[in-house]
């Protein structure tokens, strides 16, 4: 068996892996990233499309950010749609000057990956059966198995970063944890098409057939998403189907701006909002989707990932040269603090603009008057747009 030794084992090269790792290199800590998938599929993963300006930041300051700034599309505002009329959220003009950056995940993910590469970062890809031990030790270890030969990697702390699906969150023993869980009655049916965008920012439509998100990747690019049956298999829906579905939740106004193109990704993502509490157990620490699921409505899940790498970078950091295990004892504490509040309005903005076949219409009814007052207010329209820009870390 080979054995490696490292500060910091990262388990994932997602997002929330990659940057911690970046950032640690920054900072003069060593880690090692073990991904069970090849670097392909990794960057093959279509997912989010909107960035905070703290994720912006982070970027920048772990070495990534020349292209997110050279390509990326800074958003002042959303529109949202109810039925036939249509609204700005001006971002810029209720939070002072904040706004987003819309700019692929997928393209954060590359140019993560192509830092981390040319750095000679240690980042390993196809690792089987990856495993967590000895976490509530000081020597916790992670071994794995490759082109059949097993392996080892001996480190001071673990970064679960391993997504909803993974072992880090496992490794936990289950009595330890309180897990919250809400599970919605319906999907995001997703497409990235070769067309124009319908509008200059990102339309949020809310209407009786169901919701619907008019985003982008580019100005020849879009990614928009139809509400759908949680179960639903994208094969039934044609690309006439979905841009005919698309035409028809837009506003009256707005339906001649769609233009149709080459659908070339097509898929069905499940909603739901996942909480695990605690994030921290000995010297594994998760982050990102390891710990919590938003529903994608607020645009809260790669920055989410994002804020806990922020914390978590700087406990790691602290430790090594102070030491001092305080920031280590906070970091759970600390990052759910902002994940709970980005968990609210993820489920705020959800259950405002989508349709709950589950619920009654008294129900129904309030969650439409919801939206009806924060679009009628600038106090209710300033607590979306300082939501949707990102809390303070
Ligand atoms: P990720 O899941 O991105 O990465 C985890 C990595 O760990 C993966 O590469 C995986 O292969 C690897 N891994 C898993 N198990 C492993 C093991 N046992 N050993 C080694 N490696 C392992 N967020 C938004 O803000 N907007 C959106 O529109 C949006 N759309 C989404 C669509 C889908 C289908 C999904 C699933 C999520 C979406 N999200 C969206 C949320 C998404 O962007 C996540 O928040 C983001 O990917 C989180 O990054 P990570 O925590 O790094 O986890
Ligand atoms: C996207 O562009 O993929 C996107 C944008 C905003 C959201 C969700 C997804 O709220």
């Amino acid at each position: 068996m080979s054995v490696t030794h490292t500060q910091v084992g990262i388990v994932g090269s997602g997002p929330a892996g990659l940057l911690l790792a970046q950032l640690l290199d920054k900072a003069g800590v060593s880690s090692i990233i073990l991904e069970r998938k090849d670097r392909a599929y990794v960057e093959g993963r279509i997912r989010a499309g909107v960035l905070e300006q703290g994720t912006v930041d982070l970027l920048n300051e772990a070495g990534v950010g020349e292209r997110c700034a050279r390509e990326g599309m800074v958003h002042k505002g959303c529109y949202i749609s109810i039925e036939d009329e249509r609204f700005e959220i001006n971002f810029e003009e209720l939070t002072g000057g904040k706004h987003v950056v819309v700019y692929g995940q997928t393209e954060v993910t590359k140019d993560l990956i192509n830092a981390r590469l040319a750095s000679g970062g240690d980042l390993r890809f196809d690792c089987d059966n990856v495993a967590i031990h000895d976490i509530e030790t000081d020597k916790p270890r992670l071994t794995y198995q490759k082109d059949g030969a097993a392996h080892e990697v001996q480190c001071d702390f673990i970064a679960g970063c391993d997504g909803f699906h993974g072992i880090a969150r496992q490794t936990i023993p289950a009595d330890l944890l309180k897990i919250y869980e809400r599970v919605y009655p319906f999907g995001w049916l997703g497409i990235l098409a070769e067309a124009p965008p319908v509008a200059d920012e990102l339309i949020y439509a809310r209407h009786t057939r169901g919701f619907a998100l008019y985003s982008m990747r580019s100005t020849k690019v879009v990614r928009h998403y139809i509400q759908c049956l949680p179960d639903t298999d994208p094969d039934d829906w044609s690309d006439d189907r979905i841009w005919d579905e698309l035409r028809l939740r837009l506003p009256q106004a707005d339906q001649d701006k769609l233009v149709t193109g080459r659908v070339f990704e097509k898929s069905v993502t499940p909603m739901r909002s996942f909480v695990c509490e605690k994030m921290r157990h000995g010297r594994l620490f998760l982050a990102g989707d390891a710990a919590h699921i938003v529903p994608p409505t607020g645009a809260k899940g790669l920055n989410l990932a994002a804020s806990d790498i922020y914390y978590l970078r700087n406990a790691i950091v602290s430790y090594y040269k102070t030491k001092s295990q305080d920031g280590l004892d906070t970091y759970s504490d600390k990052a759910l603090a902002r994940i709970w509040k980005a968990q609210r309005f993820s489920w705020w903005m959800t259950s405002m603009l989508h349709n709950f076949s589950t619920s009654d219409d008294f129900d129904a009814r309030v969650r439409g008057a919801e939206l009806a007052y924060i679009l009628s207010s600038r106090a209710g329209q300033t607590s979306l747009a300082e939501n949707y820009v990102g809390l303070p870390f």
